[in-house]
């Protein structure tokens, strides 16, 4: 293999990963630039077993998207709908309580509940609904409410970002996901996401979170305006927040969708860029314990190649998933645990059931 490696250029890589040295952004920017993807997964994929061994995790877990209205109105997301729009929707208290009584007969251990910016549901429905859902499933992790969310919800009530979260911990949040990040860079928020909260705010929100005892993911959206270097520079934000407070689990690179969005003239993200991009990611975020193959948006075949280019985890069975299947997505809206665990198998792994926190269930 190292013939590859030289033939590839990347010797003097090769030689930091094994020797545990962090890659620098020009670094990053020369694994882009390759088309050796072979030379890429297998410098990726030390990184992989050194952290995680042989095995590949995933999740039995339920999705609530409890409202798509929205007043950011992304022009990459074809889920987000002004309200009174003929699409828009929100769900009461007892629809969300409903949806988790629907699946009580399955071991799900964890909710994933997002939803847009909405102009005016108040403050006291996203703590209820925190607690409907302990009402129902008492011992279910809730992963709910990006860092966007959390900011906009400390402005509702009117108090700190810090306070805020206490009081969401307090009626049951878990951690908090990895969606809002997008592409930190101004120039893409601007072209993109111009209401959105920025970058330097995601990250403002994120550290509060892990100095409030609370864990949470890290995206990227990648495939539409965005450079190689801009991607970079993101996940260097990622990885110095990471050394100063260690609250990431997980990072989930985000294949763009392009249909039904402002940005359909685009064309999706192509086989070879989604594996570079969980390659470049093990690479770089050298700090993060775990990297997700999200199935949903590059497929569940490709996210069962992406765990020998770096990825340790395939979420998890999902269950209704809406917001990457109003752009398009033509995966399934969720997987059977036997399907997760046969892919993992089948790719020479072993499966493992996690809860939120990474803590083992089961192994298979
Ligand atoms: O925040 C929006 C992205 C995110 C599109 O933390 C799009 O474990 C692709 O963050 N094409 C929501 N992506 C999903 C998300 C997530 C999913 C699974 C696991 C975790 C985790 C987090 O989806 C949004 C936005 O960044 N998004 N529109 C689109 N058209």
């Amino acid at each position: 293999m190292d013939t590859v490696i030289e033939r590839a250029g990347f010797g003097d890589i090769l030689e930091k990963v094994r020797n545990e040295e962090r890659l620098s952004i020009e670094d990053g920017e020369r694994l882009y630039g390759s088309d050796d993807l072979l030379a890429l997964g297998y410098m990726a994929n030390i990184v992989r077993e050194r952290k995680n061994g042989n095995q590949a995790f995933f999740i039995y877990n339920q999705h609530i998207n409890y409202s798509n209205v929205c007043t950011n109105l992304c022009k990459f997301c074809a889920f987000g709908k002004e309200k009174g729009h003929e699409q828009a929707y929100e769900m009461s208290i007892e629809e969300i309580k409903e949806k988790v009584r629907a699946r009580l007969d399955e071991p799900i251990t964890e909710i994933h509940m997002v939803g847009g910016i909405h102009p005016d549901l108040p403050y006291s429905y996203y703590l209820d609904a925190l607690r409907g859902i302990k009402e129902v499933r008492p011992d279910v992790h809730i992963q709910a409410f990006t860092c966007v969310e959390i900011y906009h919800l400390a402005q509702l009530a009117g108090k700190s970002v810090g306070d805020t979260l206490d009081e969401l911990k307090d009626a049951g949040l878990g951690s908090i996901p990895g969606g809002g990040a997008e592409v930190f860079s101004p120039r893409i928020r601007k072209l993109t996401c111009e209401k959105k909260l920025s970058g330097d705010g995601w990250i403002e929100v994120t550290k509060t979170a892990h100095a409030h005892g609370l864990h949470t993911n890290a995206t990227l959206l990648y495939g539409h305006i965005e450079t190689p270097r801009e991607r970079l520079e993101h996940l260097d934000i990622l990885r110095r927040t990471q050394d100063e407070s260690g609250g990431f689990l997980a990072f989930i690179p985000l294949a763009f969708h392009p249909k039904n969005t402002e940005m359909s003239e685009h064309s999706g993200t192509t086989g070879i860029n989604d594996l570079k991009n969980v390659a470049v990611a093990r690479l770089m975020l050298d700090n993060f314990p775990h990297i997700k193959a999200y199935w949903v948006m590059i497929g569940p075949k490709l996210a069962q190649v992406a765990l020998s280019f770096g990825a340790d985890d395939m979420d998890g069975t999902v269950k209704e998933e809406v917001i990457t299947h109003m752009a398009g997505a033509e995966t399934e809206q969720a997987l059977g645990h036997k399907t997760l665990i046969r892919l993992i198998r089948e790719a020479g792994r072993q499966p493992v059931q996690r809860d939120t926190l990474y803590n083992v269930i089961d192994t298979f």
